[in-house]
C-alpha cells in the first residue's frame, strides 16, 4: 500500500513503525506537521490509499480525513482519548494499558477503532513505556488494522461508551498542579511515580533554592542515600546529596536522586533545555536553606546490588566475564561521561577476565556527543571538538582489548556515534527492537568520528557503508545483523536478553578456543594498523569534524540549535518525504 506518514517528527515510535511496514513492501513516505496547506500538498503530490499519524499533536484538518482514510496511533486503551494519555495511565496506576488505531474525525481520538492491543504496564517513565510497550503494542496494532483495511470487509467498531467492555475515557492536558509533589506527605515511591509520568516531557515543577526547575530521571534509592536520609532527619523535599551530578532529594521515608533539571523560566543567558543538575544548580545546592550538609556520595561498592542506589557507570563481575553497565540519559555521552567510561574499561580490562561485556544503559546503548552539553558551554565548537576526543579515546580504549574479547550488548536505541562506538567491539549483539541510525549527516551534515571510517567499511563493505551514511534513514537490528554491521539480533523480552547476552558470553569465556579467538584478533589488528594506522583514520575524520566545529559553514551548530532547543521543524528532509524527491515524484506521476 502506499501510505503517507502524517507526524509531529521522525521520533522512535514512527522509526519503528516506517521500518516494519516498508519491510513488509509498503512504500511509505513521511511529511512532518508544519501547517494543514503543507500535509494538503503532501497528500495531492502523494496520492496516498492510506494516511498513518504515528504521533500527532495538532487535528488533521477536514480537507483531509474526508477524502482519505487516516488512522490516528494513539496511545491508550479503548475509549481513552486526549494528549496526555500514558502520564494519566502511570500516575492512576493503571495495572495494565494500551494501543488503540482510530480513524481521524472532527472530535479528538473519537473516531471508529480498527485495532487495540493492550499490555501489562511496567514501573518506567512515560518515555520509556513509549519507546518499548508502546511502540511494540503500536506494532501489532498497526499491522492488525493493515491486515484488516487490505482484506476489505472488516467493519471498525464505533467508540462507544455504553459498551461496557469499554474501560478508557477522556483525560485532558495533565497540569503541573496535579503533578506537583507534596514534600509532607509523598513518600518516595510517589514522588518517583510523579517524575515518571512527566518523563520525558514537562517535567515536574519544582522550587529549589528560591527558583523554579522541573525534574527528570528519578530514581528511587534503597541504599545509601536512603539511611542518609533516615540518620540525618532531613526535611522531605531537601537535597542531601550529589553524586555523578544527580541531586538526592530526602523523602519522608528515603531518598530520590534526580538527574536532570530544567530552568523552568529561563533569562537571557540561561538555557531553557535539560542540562544535569549540579550543573544548573552550582553553588545553590549549598545555599538552599534545608541542605547545609550535602554529602558528595562516592561510587557505591561492587557488592552493592545493582538496583539499591544510584550512579551512571557500574561494574560488575561474574566469574571471568566483567560486566560494564552506563546509564546516560537520553543515550547522550559528554566528554566527562566518556572519560569516566574510558576510565572503567580500562580498569575492567585490568581484572581477572577473558570476556568483557559493555552493557550501555537499560533505555539506549548511545547517541554520541551530548548536544545539550555542548550548546551550554562557552564555546560550542570548543566543547564539540573536546567531546569527540573523548568519544574517539573511548573507542581507542575498546578496541585496543587485547587480553580479553570484547561484546557490546545493544539493550536500547543507538544513534550516530553511539553506533559507531558500539563496533569497537569484537562482537556486537542487540535486541531484536533495538533501532539504529547509523550515521551522521542529519546533524547538519556532520561527518563524524569515533574511527567509523575503519570499523564501518570493515564491517560491511564500503559500499554499503556509503549507502547507510548516504541515506540517513533508521536500520532495525533484524537489517543491522543481515548486512553484516552487527553480528548478532536477540529477539528476547528485556531481561530475557541480558540473561542470553550473559550466557553467550560465559561459553565464550570457557571455549577452549578463547586464546586462540584472542590471538586471532590481535593478529588481524596488527594487520590492519600496518595497511592504515588508528591514528590516521583518527586525524582524517577530525580534519573533516574541525572543519564541521570551526570551519565557515554553521550547519552544525545550526542544526544543534534546533534539535536541542526543539524548535518547531520547517520542512520536511527530503530523504524522509520521498513524494517530495523530484526522481520519486516523476516516477509516480509516469506511473
Ligand atoms: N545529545 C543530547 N540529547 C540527545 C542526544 C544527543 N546526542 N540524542 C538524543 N537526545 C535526546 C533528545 O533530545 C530527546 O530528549 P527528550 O526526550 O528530553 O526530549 C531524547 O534524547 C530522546 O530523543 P529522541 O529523538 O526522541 O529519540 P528517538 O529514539 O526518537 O530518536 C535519534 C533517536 C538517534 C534519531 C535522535 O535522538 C537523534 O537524532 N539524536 C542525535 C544524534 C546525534 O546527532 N548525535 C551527535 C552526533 S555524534
Ligand atoms: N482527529 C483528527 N486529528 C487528530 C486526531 C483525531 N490529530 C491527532 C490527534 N487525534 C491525537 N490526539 C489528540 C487529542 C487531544 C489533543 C491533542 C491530540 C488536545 N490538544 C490540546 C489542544 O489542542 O488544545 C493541547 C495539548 C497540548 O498542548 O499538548 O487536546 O482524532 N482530525
Amino acid at each position: 500500500m502506499r501510505i503517507l506518514f502524517l507526524t509531529h517528527g521522525f521520533n522512535s515510535l514512527t522509526q519503528r513503525l516506517y521500518i516494519e511496514l516498508t519491510t513488509l513492501g509498503h512504500q511509505v513516505s513521511i511529511e512532518f506537521d508544519i501547517n494543514d496547506a503543507v500535509a494538503e500538498q503532501a497528500v495531492a503530490l502523494f496520492k496516498p490509499e492510506l494516511i498513518i499519524a504515528p504521533f500527532l499533536k495538532r487535528p488533521i484538518p477536514e480537507s483531509i480525513w474526508r477524502e482519505h482514510r487516516c488512522i490516528i496511533v494513539h496511545p491508550g486503551i479503548k475509549g481513552d482519548r486526549g494528549p496526555s494519555s500514558i502520564d494519566w495511565a502511570i500516575m492512576t496506576e493503571q495495572k495494565s494499558w494500551g494501543v488503540t488505531c482510530l480513524e481521524a474525525v472532527e472530535e479528538m481520538d473519537a473516531g471508529d477503532i480498527w485495532a487495540s492491543v493492550e499490555f501489562p504496564m511496567s514501573c518506567a517513565s512515560k518515555s520509556s513505556l513509549y519507546r518499548n510497550e508502546v511502540t511494540e503494542a503500536a506494532v501489532e496494532a498497526v499491522t492488525l488494522t493493515l491486515e484488516r483495511i487490505e482484506q476489505g470487509e472488516y467493519q471498525p467498531e464505533p467508540l462507544n461508551y455504553e459498551d461496557p467492555t469499554i474501560k478508557g475515557q477522556w483525560n485532558g492536558l495533565m497540569s503541573q498542579e496535579l503533578r506537583s509533589i507534596d514534600w509532607r506527605v509523598d513518600d518516595s515511591e510517589t514522588v518517583f511515580k510523579k517524575i515518571r509520568a512527566a518523563d520525558s516531557q514537562p517535567g515536574v515543577k519544582e522550587t529549589i533554592a528560591g527558583r523554579e526547575y522541573y525534574l527528570y530521571n528519578a530514581i528511587v534509592d534503597n541504599d545509601e542515600a536512603k539511611a542518609l536520609s533516615n540518620q540525618s532527619n532531613a526535611q522531605p523535599g531537601s537535597i542531601i546529596a550529589t553524586r555523578d551530578r544527580a541531586v538526592c532529594f530526602a523523602t519522608i521515608d528515603g531518598a530520590v536522586w534526580v538527574t536532570h533539571l530544567r530552568l523552568a523560566s529561563a533569562t537571557d543567558g540561561e538555557f531553557s533545555f535539560k542540562l544535569p543538575a549540579t550543573y544548573l544548580l552550582g553553588e545553590q545546592i549549598q545555599r538552599a536553606p534545608e541542605s547545609a550538609r550535602v554529602m558528595d556520595l562516592p561510587l557505591a561498592p561492587a557488592d552493592v546490588p545493582l538496583h539499591a542506589t544510584w550512579q551512571e557507570i557500574r561494574y560488575r563481575q561474574e566469574g571471568e566475564v566483567g560486566y560494564l553497565h552506563f546509564d546516560f540519559y537520553n543515550g547522550a555521552m559528554d566528554t566527562q561521561q566518556c572519560q569516566r567510561l574510558q576510565a572503567a574499561v580500562a580498569q575492567a580490562k585490568e581484572e581477572k577476565i577473558k570476556v568483557l561485556v559493555l552493557l550501555g544503559g537499560a533505555e539506549y546503548w548511545s547517541n554520541g556527543i551530548h548536544l545539550n552539553q555542548i550548546e551550554a558551554a562557552q564555546s560550542p565548537a570548543e566543547e564539540s571538538w573536546s567531546n569527540i576526543n573523548a568519544m574517539n579515546d573511548l573507542c581507542l580504549e575498546i578496541i585496543n582489548t587485547p587480553k580479553q574479547m570484547t561484546f557490546v550488548a545493544m539493550q536500547g536505541n543507538a544513534g550516530a556515534g553511539g553506533v559507531f562506538m558500539a563496533l569497537s567491539a569484537n562482537k556486537v549483539l542487540a535486541r531484536h527492537s533495538t533501532i539504529l541510525n547509523p550515521h551522521y549527516k542529519s546533524m547538519g551534515n556532520l561527518y563524524g568520528s569515533e574511527y567509523w571510517t575503519y570499523l564501518l567499511p570493515k564491517r560491511v563493505g564500503p559500499d554499503t557503508a556509503m549507502t547507510l551514511m548516504h541515506n540517513r534513514l533508521p536500520i532495525s537490528a533484524q537489517l543491522g545483523a543481515e548486512i553484516g554491521l552487527i553480528d548478532e539480533c536477540i529477539n528476547a523480552s528485556r531481561d530475557d536478553f541480558v540473561q542470553q547476552v550473559k550466557i553467550k558470553a560465559q561459553q565464550v569465556a570457557k571455549s577452549t578456543e578463547l586464546a586462540q579467538q584472542i590471538a586471532l584478533k590481535n593478529l588481524q589488528r596488527e594487520k590492519d594498523e600496518l595497511g592504515k594506522p588508528l591514528a590516521q583514520y583518527r586525524e582524517e575524520e577530525l580534519t573533516q569534524m574541525n572543519l564541521n566545529f570551526f570551519g565557515f559553514d554553521p550547519s552544525y551548530h545550526v542544526a544543534r540549535y534546533h534539535f536541542v532547543e526543539k524548535l518547531p521543524k520547517a520542512r520536511t528532509p527530503a530523504y524522509l518525504a520521498n513524494h517530495r524527491n523530484i526522481t520519486a515524484a516523476t516516477q509516480l506521476a509516469e506511473a
